[in-house]
């Protein structure tokens, strides 16, 4: 999809959501418009007994008076024709976080190693992204291996988001959540 048409864009092909199940820890992000999660942000997939997909992500967050907190958020993925492409409502443990209904498309992954996750929440006329986020998760808190990097920036630049990727970092401050 180098033309950076949303409706262009390629996703994992036979995306397999019981295989992506368990940790990934966030190592980049590209933030959409408005409020979100800074860093130290760790995701949790799940898949229920009835098949439906499910996630935990917990992330630090700076609220009124300058008040660190972590963020506690949940989400449910609603199936569509592509199994790559889902609908997520999510919504968070404390009142004042934000709730939502976003695109939750998996870019790529290899399950053990990498993922690269998209949603675009407004397109322009143009059919091209006007605000979107995306997270490159890792299996590792340490990074992604050499080998995966390549892929990524491949993809990156696919999604039509390279260059706007600010690295994730982690520094324990969620972790005793
Ligand atoms: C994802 C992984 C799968 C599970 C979920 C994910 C998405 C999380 C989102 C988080 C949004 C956070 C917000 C924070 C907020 C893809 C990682 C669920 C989309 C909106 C503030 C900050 C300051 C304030 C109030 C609220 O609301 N933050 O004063």
């Amino acid at each position: 999809a180098q033309d950076c048409l949303v409706s262009n864009i390629t996703v994992k092909q036979d995306f397999d959501r019981m295989r992506y199940q368990g940790t990934w820890y966030a190592v980049a992000k590209k933030d959409p418009v408005g409020l979100f999660l800074l860093d130290n942000v760790v995701a949790n997939f799940k898949v229920e007994e009835d098949g439906t997909m499910t996630a935990t992500a917990t992330g630090r967050v700076i609220i009124l008076n300058n008040w660190e907190m972590c963020a506690n958020m949940f989400g449910t993925f609603e199936d569509t024709e592509d199994p790559a492409r889902f609908k997520m409502k999510y919504w968070g443990a404390a009142a004042y976080l934000q709730t939502g209904y976003d695109d939750h498309w998996i870019i790529d992954t290899d399950y053990d190693n990498y993922a690269i996750h998209y949603s675009c929440r407004e397109l322009n006329v143009d059919g091209t992204c006007l605000d979107g986020y995306s997270f490159i998760f890792s299996r590792y808190r340490d990074g992604l291996r050499p080998e995966d990097q390549r892929i990524v920036t491949e993809k990156k630049q696919e999604i039509c988001f390279l260059g706007k990727y600010r690295r994730v970092a982690h520094t324990g401050f969620c972790d005793t959540v």
